[in-house]
């Protein structure tokens, strides 16, 4: 029932949610009355609602959340050392530690313990190359020497009390000294247990499980407080084919604050993924083709562990031999393929084709599904995807939308090659390409025993009983 405007319309289906005359589709603040629309840097956000009203910055993103944006701040990350003098320039760290004393502070080092100034990470998963070996026993994107869980796969690597020791592989998640199985609030430490309600869950993590002040009706990962909301604001642009000269790397802009992405070039194969992570999940999305040029893929990655490891979903428009046919001939069939990549060699031109292909190429990439249909996506056509992934099983679910009707469903596909990741938007050869509404959603209730056993708590027991 939220009404900006206060006209009595709710923001919902009011056309213009603060009655300045201009239709909120166009309006450059939809909710700031300014019937003028000045936009002094022309970044389509206005004057009156932008963070840097004289710095061209679209996405607004605004580290510190200080109302500052980052393309115009002296202090990205508000800890008070000016980002010209910032070891972390975007992350906050006001002791500026730097134990390798490579010029990049520990917080943001990806190699903190190794002087590695130029900070390479040639597989792309965030860990230096200087001292990234890549092993990982439990095969959840986490190195051993680096993982909270060594030995329990936890891709997102939860850790609520900070000791170390994963919340995957913790017998007290919040050192309360409540052991999890016992603990009313497993994520809040609260040594009382007080429970005045007797519903079975404490008082401490009454309507907030994780204790990250977003209540859990509108939290998208209610058990992990590092992930509250779906976020592409920020993302890594991984470049699959980087050297190969076929095609230029893909242009992702935000748009709509990050609710929206849209990659505008005709280019190599590319990903951009962003930095939250899973385990199980649920992903969705609407894509969509704003161009009758070109008929190539587009589609989403998950589980993403590395430029070389990942899972993608992606979707041709009309069959074709790729026109490069070393180093290996690739044949890409029409309709919704769902792969698995394992790549011995890393991004490249033996990955680029075997992206490309639809079906197996040894040492690259798996189809583990192609949509036997093979109906390929029509232009200017809104589609609608659900992905469900649920590493503990190996269970994926992909299922298309066009309008009501499902266009295309795998059905239950299973392969635990990958215990979760990040997820990400893909393309290989198409321009104009929107991703919008994107909402992912955690799926992983480990020691969902002690969240309400109260009746009244239906969302509680169907999660209960989807986890089970
Ligand atoms: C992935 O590929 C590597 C070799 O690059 C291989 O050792 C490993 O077994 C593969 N993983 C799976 C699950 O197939
Ligand atoms: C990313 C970055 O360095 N942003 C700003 C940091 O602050 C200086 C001024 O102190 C600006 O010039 C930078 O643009």
């Amino acid at each position: 029932q939220e009404d900006f405007d206060k006209d009595g319309q709710g923001d919902a289906c009011d056309k213009d949610d603060d009655n300045d005359g201009i239709l909120d589709e166009r309006d450059n603040c939809p909710l700031l009355f300014n019937p003028r629309q000045f936009d002094f840097d022309k970044d389509e956000v206005g004057d009156r609602c932008d963070n840097c009203p004289y710095e061209h910055n679209p996405a607004q993103i605004d580290t510190d959340h200080n109302g500052e944006g980052d393309a115009c701040a002296v202090d990205i990350d508000g800890d008070e050392i000016l980002n010209e003098s910032d070891n972390c320039p975007y992350v906050y760290n006001t002791d500026q530690k730097d134990t390798d004393m490579d010029g990049v502070g520990d917080q943001c080092d990806n190699c903190p313990l190794l002087h590695n100034p130029d900070q390479t990470d040639v597989d792309n998963d965030l860990v230096g190359d200087q001292c990234d070996n890549n092993q990982d026993i439990d095969e959840d994107g986490h190195q051993n020497n680096i993982d909270n869980c060594p030995y329990v796969a936890n891709a997102n690597q939860a850790d609520h009390d900070k000791d170390g020791k994963g919340d995957a592989c913790d017998y007290d998640d919040d050192n309360d000294g409540i052991p999890d199985d016992r603990d009313n609030c497993r994520l809040t430490p609260n040594a009382d247990q007080v429970d005045s309600d007797g519903d079975g869950r404490g008082d401490a993590c009454k309507d907030d499980f994780d204790n990250d002040n977003i209540p859990d009706i509108l939290d998208v990962c209610p058990e992990n407080n590092a992930i509250s909301v779906t976020d592409f604001r920020k993302f890594q642009m991984v470049h699959l084919d980087p050297k190969g000269t076929t095609q230029i790397d893909p242009n992702w802009v935000v748009r709509h604050q990050g609710k929206e992405l849209v990659q505008t070039a005709n280019s190599d194969p590319g990903i951009a993924v962003g930095f939250d992570e899973f385990s199980a999940v649920d992903f969705s999305g609407t894509m969509y083709v704003n161009t009758d040029r070109d008929d190539d893929y587009a589609g989403f990655v998950f589980g993403y562990q590395s430029s070389g490891r990942f899972y993608v979903v992606m979707w041709k428009q009309i069959t074709q031999t790729y026109w490069e046919d070393k180093p290996s001939k690739a044949f890409g069939i029409s309709g919704v393929s769902l792969k698995v990549v394992n790549s011995s060699t890393g991004t490249g031109e033996s990955l680029r084709n075997a992206l490309w292909h639809t079906g197996n190429t040894p040492g690259q990439v798996r189809t583990l599904w192609h949509d036997p249909k093979n109906i390929g996506w029509k232009d200017y056509t809104a589609y609608r995807w659900h992905l469900i992934h649920r590493p503990k099983t190996g269970f994926i679910r992909v299922v298309v939308y066009e309008g009501k009707q499902i266009m295309a469903d795998s059905g239950p596909v299973y392969d635990k090659t990958f215990a979760g990741g990040r997820l990400g938007l893909f393309v290989f050869s198409q321009e104009l390409v929107f991703f919008s509404d994107l909402k992912y959603e955690c799926r992983d209730f480990r020691k969902y025993q002690f969240f309400p056993f109260n009746r009244s708590n239906v969302q509680g027991i169907k999660r209960l009983e989807q986890n089970k």
